[in-house]
């Protein structure tokens, strides 16, 4: 049998719809499967995780229907009640390590039955992944919901190769040090031969953190764990640029509209000179959706002559609606948009059209491919790969990006309009300097960041990470035969 990478990850990437007995599993798109792909489809591989359906609202038929046709798509499922989803993912994980990994230290819950329950499942994924490891195949981990996951699978397997990769910021030390579990955190971690983060500044606080909390010795990118030596490194992740260029340019010579693009243009027939403004992300309180409108009505009090003229077309994809501060953040965001389309609304013009929901692919490249201004400006963000489909998608490279310095996607982007979120007047100043500039500074500026994706795609970016983990696995070897 061929070696083989097995990708672990709280979702599948999977959908699954259970009807009446009919059991159906379509493989699924988001980012982390896009930028698996040419580890998953095109290489000997496996995928663990959740498959989307609680285990305890599925007979034991469905549970093994799911399980085989997730096969076919390479995938194993791990099961998981809806008891432990709650605790483990949306306790531990969405309430205690989203909020304080991006900073929001108020919003930590610290419950002990949700802790037990983050390592109860860390465990379940350790035992399937242990029923399906070969000698010799190596594992990719992902994200903030398996933080113990490497050293469980080490504890048991120390000759197999263990990468890890967080999608999301590293706190400083000054925030990660209040968590009471701070010390069990790390050690799970370290279990890794490998971690990875976005960006220089994370993989530096997560040093400087098991320096500090566990003292041992780190050097800039490697920690030494009592024989082992870890390996920390920054590897930003990036995007199928090919897909949203390709995707844009088939979207420009199609003939047929969706109703969407339809209303699009009949507003910039309307208004000739009118300028759309994009923001998309979940709706999550890290991204600085209220922070972004109330920018927008700033910018509106101040600059009336832009009345008409602009509109923000804002998605905001629901989220984590189980977990309370998600529900009253959609309640500020409903109030905000209904206060700015009542104060600034003609008859014949709204500014904010609010999208609460998910929209088809082709419908978001519709967006890129429309939208003068991506206003992209989130509090904290691991990296937002927005930003870099925006501009994949610009195919005559127009069009301005406003980007927050706090996203790790602003250390590749120099060439943006970055501004701090929480500065109402700074992010008014640059809506007007986007506006207002003109087409060949847009391409000038545009065309750097381009070349840039292009170069350092998605595929790159998983090459580059599992060749780093292939040398410090040499590195391993080399320690246990010594
Ligand atoms: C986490 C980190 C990090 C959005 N709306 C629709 C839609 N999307 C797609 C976008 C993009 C993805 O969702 C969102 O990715 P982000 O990177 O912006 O944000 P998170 O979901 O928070 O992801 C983040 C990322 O992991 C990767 O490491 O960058 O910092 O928080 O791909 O295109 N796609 C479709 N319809 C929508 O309505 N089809």
């Amino acid at each position: 049998m061929k070696n083989k990478t097995i990708i672990v990850s709280n979702r599948l990437p999977l959908n699954v719809s259970v009807e009446q007995g009919d059991v159906k599993v379509f493989p699924s798109v988001g980012g982390l499967a896009t930028g698996m792909k040419s580890i998953h489809q095109n290489s000997e591989s496996l995928w663990i995780g959740w498959a989307g359906v609680a285990s305890d609202e599925i007979d034991e038929i469905t549970a093994e229907k799911i399980k085989k046709l997730s096969i076919k798509e390479k995938c194993v499922p791990v099961p998981l009640t809806h008891q432990e989803l709650e605790e483990y993912y949306f306790g531990f994980s969405n309430r205690v390590l989203w909020p304080l990994f991006h900073y929001f230290m108020e919003y930590a819950d610290y419950d002990e039955t949700h802790w037990e329950a983050y390592k109860k499942v860390n465990e379940k994924f350790a035992e399937i992944i242990l029923e399906n490891l070969n000698e010799g195949d190596k594992i990719w981990v992902h994200d903030y919901q398996l933080l113990l996951l490497p050293q469980m699978i080490k504890d048991k397997r120390p000759d197999i190769s263990v990468g890890f990769f967080q999608h999301i910021p590293f706190p400083s030390y000054e925030i990660f040090r209040t968590v009471p579990w701070r010390e069990e955190i790390l050690k799970g971690m370290l279990g890794a031969d490998l971690l990875g983060f976005h960006t220089y500044d994370y993989e530096r606080h997560f040093i400087s953190s098991v320096s500090r909390i566990l003292r041992y010795e780190t050097n800039i990118n490697s920690i030494h764990v009592g024989s082992r030596t870890v390996k920390v490194d920054s590897f930003p992740m990036s995007i199928d640029y090919e897909k949203f260029h390709n995707a844009a340019i088939e979207h420009q010579l199609k003939n047929e509209k969706t109703s969407l693009q339809i209303r699009i243009d009949q507003y910039k027939e309307l208004v000739p000179d009118s300028k759309l403004i994009l923001s998309i992300d979940r709706l999550d309180y890290t991204k600085g959706i209220a922070q972004r409108l109330k920018a927008l009505e700033y910018f509106l009090d101040k600059y009336p002559q832009f009345t008409e003229k602009v509109r923000l077309i804002m998605l905001a994809v629901p989220s984590r609606e189980e977990v309370p501060q998600y529900q009253h953040l959609k309640k500020e965001i409903d109030e905000l948009v209904g206060r700015i389309n009542g104060k600034f609304s003609t008859p014949t013009w709204t500014p904010v059209w609010y999208f609460y929901r998910s929209l088809p692919f082709e419908e978001l490249i519709e967006l890129y491919t429309s939208s003068d201004v991506a206003f992209l400006t989130p509090i904290r963000d691991g990296m937002n790969l927005v930003a870099k489909e925006y501009i994949a998608s610009r195919t005559d490279q127009t069009g301005v990006l406003i980007l927050s310095e706090m996203a790790g996607v602003a250390h590749e982007m120099n060439d943006a309009l970055l501004i701090n979120p929480n500065d109402d007047k700074q992010m008014s100043e640059a809506l007007k300097q986007a506006l207002e500039m003109p087409l060949e500074e847009q391409i000038s500026r545009n065309k750097i960041i381009q070349k840039r994706i292009k170069r350092y795609n998605v595929d790159k970016w998983a090459e580059d990470f599992m060749e780093a983990l292939d040398a410090a696995s040499q590195l391993k070897e080399e320690n246990l035969t010594r």
